[in-house]
């Protein structure tokens, strides 16, 4: 079952209302009888940047090196920096950053009269299909949205199943100062520039219907006993990823052009050309936890428990990400692309300190690549900006960027004493076009997209470790492990991530066969690098250089974990090169965590749990983030709605699934909770371009087949393997393998799927 379902109107928009999007569009379904709203977004509606009255170019970065130099000195002498000194040496006040803005509101007035009876709202997710249905009298009136990536619309079709019974009255009600609204001839036109920052933008909506008469009158159309009514809405604004400028073409032609090329087609033709557009991506994964009766509202379900919840939150997460990232327009920001307020929590930005990070958690392990795409496209368009501030505030190369940042390219700092600090940004949205690499092994995007990113941002962190004078060893200095603590140097996320990013680095210009000295430079300094991974007093990790973490310490964010998951440096146990003593001190550390924490902070420990092979524990926290932190239209509540818990989650649920961080090793089942002891999971990807079919009952794999993308060894660890023999489904024939333990390792060919059974042995 993939449909979530409510029997009553949606009236709060963050709790209830149901989103729809097309990647560049979003909108909130209300469903409401006699008042229908469709709350809608494009994604580059945003002031600061460019434009904006206490804006200049540059300020973020203004060329500090002293102040640099002079906060090192500091931690060098002392050990540490006060977060208030920190800021006074090396913040700025935050200058045009702008937020993330509503565009408006659709109205819709069905004229009916009676009492509706019968009624459902609900959202498809494979078809990706928003429904209202409901009976007033003798006539059943339905429904339906949709928004459309390949026509770039949002469109709806209110019906009747009688002749003649469809009115309403609709009207755009924008939700910027001084937009113009027109209506003339059942078009709808919006327009008007943000007067922040000059932005100019447009909507247009165009309304047909079947049979009945159409009017408007002023800022309204009326239609009175129609068949039926159809509408399609396209949104845009003069927006453009470029620094400096970050301005494009007029979006009036391009809307226009939007609303009026699909006006005119059939309405069957364009619900059947997105639907098939969807599932193309939706149908791809899918998991069965047979938990999910049709006959409870969503709501209801969620309150009850069992598998259902979780099996419904998978699927909801995977068809959020594919609504709001396609590319051709910005990434998934804090909600997605969802936002109904123009002052909207923290600015509806990207957090690059772990939440941007989080919404893309699930792309590749879902086989949601192409979701990535705007994310990749993002943070290209963060190096031009990302190189002037490493130039202005750190006198070096490469490019960086901090704890969040616009769609305008705000690289730099801010004020605020527990979130401005953190450079490691850039090393870590590097990660993921390196693992766009690993699971797709094209090696063209290594080469010309993943590998110049990487090797920047290594550029910057080659020029900026500083050797800590107490034991010699390279570390950021200052550094800030996330939301927590004082500035020190060397906190072990910075390590972590620097790490991360200087390994990838080294092993993609292995793969390339690029760049001989620079990989010598990146070898040595790997081997001087303060790997962040200490043991403390009481078997933690250690979150600082310093043993200072506090058994009590619940803090969110989990950042000393970041080599556990979303790293590959702590193996999980049975991994090639596991080491024992840091995957008991990170169990130790999480344990303390315990399973609080915002939204996404409950997610990321499904991860992290998942990755030390405890699967009641991360079904804990997913229960726990199900109960605590959704809401009923499943939108994670951070509080407020954040939509990276979300996406964490169903990164999460997988990781519980099937782990492949050392390439080429599948680990089946890892972390498979007793309260799922039976379900299937399609379309799973690994690492090595591997897709994954998976069954189980009683806890154990019954079945599991293997797609191999590319012909190698693969190594697969599984209660499954009984016998070093594997059925080669392509060719019928029997491969022999090598098995060691619960291990059987085989060579593959390219596009062979190859089967693994109970009763093989
Ligand atoms: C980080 C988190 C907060 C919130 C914000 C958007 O700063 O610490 O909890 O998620 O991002």
């Amino acid at each position: 079952m993939r449909v979530i379902w409510y029997g009553t109107p949606a009236t709060d928009w963050e709790r209830e209302a149901l989103p729809i999007g097309n990647g560049a569009m979003g909108a909130m379904v209300f469903g409401g009888v006699a008042a229908e709203r469709l709350q809608f977004n494009e994604k580059t509606l945003w002031t600061g940047g460019p434009g904006t009255a206490d804006y200049r170019h540059g300020d973020w970065a203004a060329p500090r090196p002293d102040a640099l130099a002079r906060a090192r000195a500091r931690v060098d002498a002392a050990g540490r920096l006060d977060n208030d000194e920190a800021v006074a040496l090396l913040g700025e006040p935050r200058r045009g950053f702008g937020a993330y803005q509503n565009f408006g509101d659709v109205h819709l007035a069905p004229h009916h009269g009676g009492t509706a009876t019968g009624y459902r709202r609900e959202l498809d997710l494979a078809d990706a299909l928003a429904r209202v249905r409901y009976e007033v009298g003798d006539t059943t009136y339905t429904r339906e949205y949709f928004a459309s990536h390949p026509a770039g619309v949002i469109a709806g079709r209110l019906s009747a199943d009688r002749p003649g019974r469809v009115s309403v009255t609709l009207r755009v009600a924008p939700a910027q100062a001084g937009a113009a609204v027109t209506v003339e001839g059942g078009r709808v036109t919006v327009r008007g520039a943000l007067s922040d920052n000059g932005l100019r933008y447009e909507a247009q909506l165009r309304l047909l219907a079947d049979g009945g008469t159409v009017t408007g009158d002023g800022d309204r159309i009326t239609v009175t006993g129609a068949d039926s009514v159809r509408f399609v809405l396209a949104a845009g604004t003069d927006y453009a990823d470029t620094y400096p400028h970050y301005r494009g073409d007029d979006p009036g032609p391009r809307v226009t052009a939007a609303v009026d090329t699909a006006a005119v087609r059939d309405f069957a033709d364009l619900r059947a050309e997105h639907i098939a557009d969807h599932r193309r991506l939706f149908d791809r994964c899918r998991l069965d936890l047979g938990g999910v009766p049709r006959d409870v509202p969503t709501d209801v379900l969620l309150d009850r428990g069992g598998p259902g919840p979780a099996e419904l939150l998978f699927g909801y997460g995977r068809y959020l990400l594919i609504a709001s990232s396609r590319p051709g327009s910005l990434p998934a920001n804090l909600q997605g692309v969802w936002n109904s307020s123009n002052t909207p929590p923290w600015c509806g930005d990207y957090h690059v300190n772990i939440n941007l990070q989080m919404n893309y958690w699930l792309a590749e392990t879902t086989n949601l690549a192409e979701t990535a795409l705007p994310l990749f496209d993002f943070i290209d368009a963060l190096r031009p900006p990302g190189r002037v501030t490493a130039r202005t505030m750190f006198g070096s190369a490469g490019w960086v960027v901090h704890n969040e940042t616009t769609p305008f390219g705000f690289t730099g700092v801010h004020d605020w004493p527990t979130a401005f600090w953190f450079p490691e940004g850039a090393a870590w949205l590097a990660q993921h076009l390196y693992e766009h690499y690993l699971f797709g092994l094209d090696r063209a995007f290594l080469r010309d997209r993943a590998y110049p990113v990487m090797r920047e941002a290594a550029e910057f962190w080659l020029a900026n470790l500083h050797t800590d004078p107490s034991d010699g060893t390279l570390v950021a200095s200052p550094s800030f492990s996330p939301e927590h603590g004082e500035h020190v140097a060397g906190a072990a996320m910075s390590q972590q991530i620097i790490g991360d990013l200087l390994t990838n680095t080294l092993e993609a210009a292995r793969e390339l066969d690029v760049d001989a000295q620079l990989r010598e430079r990146l070898a040595d300094t790997l081997a001087r690098l303060d790997p962040g991974l200490r043991i403390g007093s009481w078997g933690q990790l250690q979150e600082w250089k310093a043993d200072l973490d506090d058994p009590a310490d619940a803090h969110r964010h989990v950042s000393h974990l970041f080599a556990l998951h979303p790293g590959r440096r702590i193996g999980r146990i049975g991994e090639y090169g596991a080491d024992v003593g840091l995957v008991d001190a990170a169990r130790v550390s999480l344990a303390a965590r315990g399973d609080g924490g915002t939204g996404w902070s409950k997610a990321w420990k499904i991860s992290f749990w998942a990755r030390l092979g405890d699967g009641d524990r991360a079904h804990r926290l997913l229960t726990e983030q199900l109960r605590h932190s959704t809401l009923p239209n499943l939108f994670c509540d951070h509080p407020p709605f954040q939509i990276d818990g979300n996406f964490g989650a169903v990164a999460g649920i997988a990781e519980m699934l099937l782990q492949s961080h050392r390439f080429g090793f599948l680990d089946v089942l890892p972390a498979l909770p007793a309260a799922w002891p039976d379900g299937a999971v399609t379309g799973l990807r690994a690492r090595g371009d591997v897709l994954v079919d998976l069954t189980w009952r009683d806890g154990r794999a019954t079945e599991l087949v293997l797609t191999a993308g590319r012909g190698d060894m693969i190594t697969v660890r599984s209660t499954l393997v009984q016998s070093p023999d594997v059925t080669d489904l392509t060719t019928g024939a029997l491969v022999s393998g090598r098995r060691d333990f619960d291990q059987v390792s085989f060579p593959t060919e390219p596009g062979h799927r190859y089967r693994f059974t109970a009763d093989q042995a």
